[in-house]
C-alpha cells in the first residue's frame, strides 16, 4: 500500500508540498473545494459557509498538469482529484434546469483529469453534504474534533448544495422567504444517480478515469430533508451493481463507515475488499457511531485500524491510504501537526502488517 495526504485547495502549495514528502507521503491528493479552518476571509460567507464558482479554473487541463508537475518536482504522485465543484453540477444534483449543461462540464472536468495522467476523480453525490459536525474538544487532551451534534436539521436554502453556496444572491433571497429546496426522496436521489452514473461512466473509461464514490457523512437515511446515497455499507453493493464499468469504483472512508450502526466494520472491509472496487481509502478512528458520534485521532477510537490495515493488504489492496480529518493539534500549525501524527502512525501501522510499499 502507498501512503498519500490530501491537501485542501487553500493550501495546495509547494510549502504543503513538501511538508507531505517529508511527513512520509508519497502521493497526493487534491481538495480543491475543501476548505480549511483560518481560511481566508473572502472564500467564506456569514455563518463560515464555503462559495463554490462556476467553471474553477483549477480543473482545466493545464492547471491539472501544472500541479502534477509541481507534485512530481517534490517525489509525490498526484492520485485523486476531490470532488467536483458544486457550483459545477448543483442541477446534476438537485435535478434542476441546467442539468445537461453542467453534465457537459462534468465531463470535460474527468476527461482534463484523465488527459493530465491522474487516475481517479473521487466525488460524492450528496445534495446536503458534510453538515452538523461542529469542532469540540472532545478528542485526546481537549483536541478539537468533528462532533456529530445531531441538531435540529434545517432545510436547504435555495442557493446552496453539498453544504456550499453556488449563488448567494438566491440563497440569501431564499432566507428571507423561507423558501427551501424540497424534500428529497430516495427514489428520485436513486434516479439521478443512476442517470448520472451511467452517462459519466463510459466517458470516465475513455478518459482512463476510475471514479470513486465517498459515502454520506454522516451517514444518516436523510439530512435537512434531502435522502442519501450510502448511508449503510451494504448500499455499496448496489452502487457497484448499477454499472459493471470498471470506472465504477469506491473512495473508502472507513471513518464515515465506522460511524454506521448495526455492522461489523471488519467484516465490512473483508466484504467490500473482495469486490477489487477499492480504489482508495480515507483512513479515520471514530468514537461511538450516529446518531452520537465524535472524531478521535487514529489510535484513539474504538475501531483497531491495524486490523483494517491487515485486512485491506490480506484482501489485495495496494492503493493509496490517506489520513482523513483529524483532530487538530494544538500548536502554530493545528493542521499539519494532527495529519504529521496520522501520517507517522498510519506508515508505522502498514510497516508492522508487511504493507508498508515505499
Ligand atoms: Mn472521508
Amino acid at each position: 500500500m502507498k501512503v498519500g495526504l490530501g491537501i485542501p485547495g487553500p493550501i495546495l502549495n509547494d510549502e504543503t508540498l513538501i511538508f507531505a514528502r517529508q511527513a512520509g507521503a508519497t502521493h497526493i491528493v487534491a481538495h480543491f473545494v475543501s476548505g480549511l479552518l483560518g481560511e481566508k476571509e473572502d472564500t467564506w460567507l456569514r455563518g463560515g459557509l464555503r462559495r463554490s464558482y462556476e467553471n474553477d479554473p483549477r480543473y482545466d487541463y493545464e492547471s491539472l498538469v501544472e500541479l502534477r508537475d509541481r507534485a512530481s518536482e517534490q517525489g509525490l504522485t498526484l492520485e485523486s482529484i476531490e470532488n467536483f465543484a458544486p457550483a459545477d453540477w448543483y442541477d446534476v444534483l438537485l435535478d434542476g434546469p441546467r442539468r445537461d449543461e453542467q453534465m457537459d462540464r462534468v465531463k470535460q472536468v474527468v476527461r482534463n483529469v484523465g488527459r493530465a495522467g491522474i487516475p481517479t476523480m473521487g466525488y460524492n453525490f450528496s445534495i446536503a453534504g458534510v453538515w452538523g459536525r461542529p469542532h469540540q474538544p472532545t478528542a485526546r487532551g481537549g483536541a478539537l474534533s468533528a462532533t456529530f451534534a445531531n441538531s435540529e436539521q434545517t432545510p436547504i436554502p435555495r442557493g446552496m448544495v453539498w453544504n456550499m453556496v453556488y449563488d448567494a444572491e438566491l440563497y440569501e433571497r431564499s432566507l428571507r422567504n423561507g423558501d427551501f429546496v424540497e424534500p428529497i426522496s430516495q427514489e428520485q436521489l436513486w434516479d439521478r444517480y443512476s442517470r448520472f452514473l451511467n452517462e459519466i461512466l463510459p466517458v470516465a473509461e475513455e478518459s482512463g478515469v476510475i471514479l470513486a464514490l465517498h459515502p454520506d457523512d454522516p451517514p444518516l437515511p436523510e439530512l435537512r430533508g434531502a435522502a442519501r446515497l450510502v448511508h449503510r455499507a451494504h448500499i455499496y453493493d448496489r452502487v457497484l451493481g448499477l454499472n459493471r464499468s470498471p470506472s465504477n469504483a469506491m473512495e473508502f472512508c472507513v471513518g464515515t463507515l465506522s460511524e454506521m450502526p448495526d455492522q461489523d466494520i471488519y467484516e465490512v472491509v473483508e466484504h467490500f475488499v473482495a469486490t477489487g472496487r477499492i480504489q482508495y481509502v480515507h483512513l479515520r478512528n471514530v468514537q461511538g457511531r450516529v446518531p452520537d458520534y465524535r472524531e478521535t485521532f487514529i489510535d484513539e477510537g474504538y475501531v483497531d485500524m491495524q486490523r483494517i490495515l491487515r485486512i485491506l493488504h490480506e484482501g489485495g489492496f495496494d492503493g493509496v491510504v490517506i489520513p482523513d480529518h483529524t483532530p487538530l493539534i494544538a500548536t502554530s500549525s493545528p493542521w499539519h501537526t494532527g495529519m504529521a501524527y496520522a501520517l507517522g502512525w498510519i506508515r508505522s501501522a502498514m510497516k508492522a502488517v508487511g504493507a508498508l510499499e515505499r
